[in-house]
């Protein structure tokens, strides 16, 4: 089953300026995970704008460096530039639906930089249609039970404090990040003082090899609800060997990056659960696919993070609206990131670890603050269809 009905609410349109930017905004803390750390986020944001003066802004996942996937922010603003948005400026656009195929045909990769477009495709329509995102996808969820991702620290009591800090604020899934040298001593801490009942999980971030089998086998004692990509991207078949070995559930983040790879690892047993980051898998269109083919497959899935900013947030919210988001998502609130987020009202969760789906507001449901925008703006351009021509 692919969800593809087209809905009612869409109408053409076609885009005619893009402006592209690089923001720099400070974390309010450090963020480590096995494969590196930052202190603050670059951001890539799109704004796309129809003939009619619509417009609306996305963002593009990708980091800095390429340490948690190939792709970073200047291989990205390359692909956006050189391959993907002259296909699509000027270009008519029946439904969001197509632009997937639009992006794909002879640009291999680059999942990030399509996603960018795809999602504001999606957003845009949603505002043309004057619907909410959440209503335009399907979404069927007022509010999305949200989780926390806490980075490496430097000591078990650390992480203990953090973990019971995000518990206190009403977060409904603590995930732990782990490494080796940090994983069995700092877990077992966490899992001692929260209890039995905190639903508590881990991921490794492709920290670890087959060769630690017996090892990871020693997380089996503490009851997690998943263990998140512990090998390497490209070791699905390894997965599914590791899995044979754990009764803790292997999640897939990194090795999942298309609705193929999910199917395999779903067929080969690597792993039970998938989260589903919009920007790894190139948009809504392969997101909604994956989560179709998980469904079918009677396996729950739930939407990641990327340090997003309130805009790429925005995207993540209305797809964790979706029936199959069964497991707590990375979606904090943007206080948790960031001093001042970047756009209007901020996002916020309630003291049950809610986050409200903005089915009210027509298009993302947040207002991007330009100004603010405009003073962490660290390099623009601006590609029309007379640039394209
Ligand atoms: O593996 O889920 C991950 C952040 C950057 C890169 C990879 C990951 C993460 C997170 C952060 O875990 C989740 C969030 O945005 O809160
Ligand atoms: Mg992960």
């Amino acid at each position: 089953m692919i969800t593809m009905n087209t809905n009612d609410h869409e109408k053409k349109f076609r885009i005619v300026r893009v402006n592209l930017r690089q923001i720099e905004l400070p974390l309010v803390e450090r963020f480590a995970i096995s494969s590196g750390w930052i202190e603050s986020r670059a951001i890539l944001l799109l704004e796309l704008e129809d003939e009619t003066g619509a417009h609306v802004w996305s963002e593009c996942v990708a980091g800095d460096l390429p340490n948690y996937s190939p792709e970073t922010i200047d291989t990205a603003w390359l692909a956006l530039r050189e391959w993907l948005l002259p296909r699509i400026l000027g270009t008519e656009i029946e439904t969001p639906h197509l632009v997937t195929d639009l992006l794909d045909k002879g640009v291999t990769g680059h999942h990030m930089a399509k996603a960018a477009i795809e999602m504001g495709c999606w957003g845009l329509a949603a505002e043309i249609a004057k619907v909410s995102l959440s209503q335009l996808l399907g979404g069927t969820r007022k509010h999305v039970a949200t989780g926390i991702s806490i980075g490496l620290q430097d000591s078990p009591n650390i992480l203990v404090e953090k973990a019971e800090a995000a518990v206190a604020a009403g977060y409904r899934k603590i995930k732990l990040k782990i490494s080796p040298g940090s994983d069995i001593d700092y877990v077992a801490a966490v899992r001692e003082a929260l209890g039995s009942n905190q639903p508590l999980s881990v991921d490794a971030n492709a920290a670890y090899t087959l060769d630690d089998r017996d090892h990871l086998a020693e997380l089996d004692a503490f009851d997690l609800i998943m263990i998140e990509q512990p090998l390497a991207a490209g070791d699905l078949w390894r997965h599914a060997e590791l899995q044979k070995q754990l009764t803790t559930p292997i999640c897939i983040d990194e090795s999942v990056v298309d609705p193929a790879s999910a199917e395999d690892m779903l067929a080969m047993g690597a792993g039970t659960i998938i989260n589903i980051k919009p920007g790894r898998v190139g948009g809504f269109h392969n997101a909604r696919r994956i989560h179709d083919i998980a469904k079918q497959a009677g396996h729950p899935v739930w939407c990641g993070g990327m340090l997003e900013s309130g805009i790429g947030r925005a995207y993540n919210v209305a797809l964790a609206s979706l029936p199959n988001f069964d497991i707590p998502g990375d979606l904090s609130p943007s206080k948790r990131y960031w001093e001042q987020d970047v756009v209007t009202p901020e996002w916020t969760m309630n003291s049950d670890g809610f986050v409200s789906v903005p089915l009210e507001r027509v298009g993302i449901g947040v207002d991007p603050d330009r100004d603010r925008i405009e003073d962490l703006t660290t390099r623009s351009d601006s590609m029309t269809t007379a640039t394209n021509a």
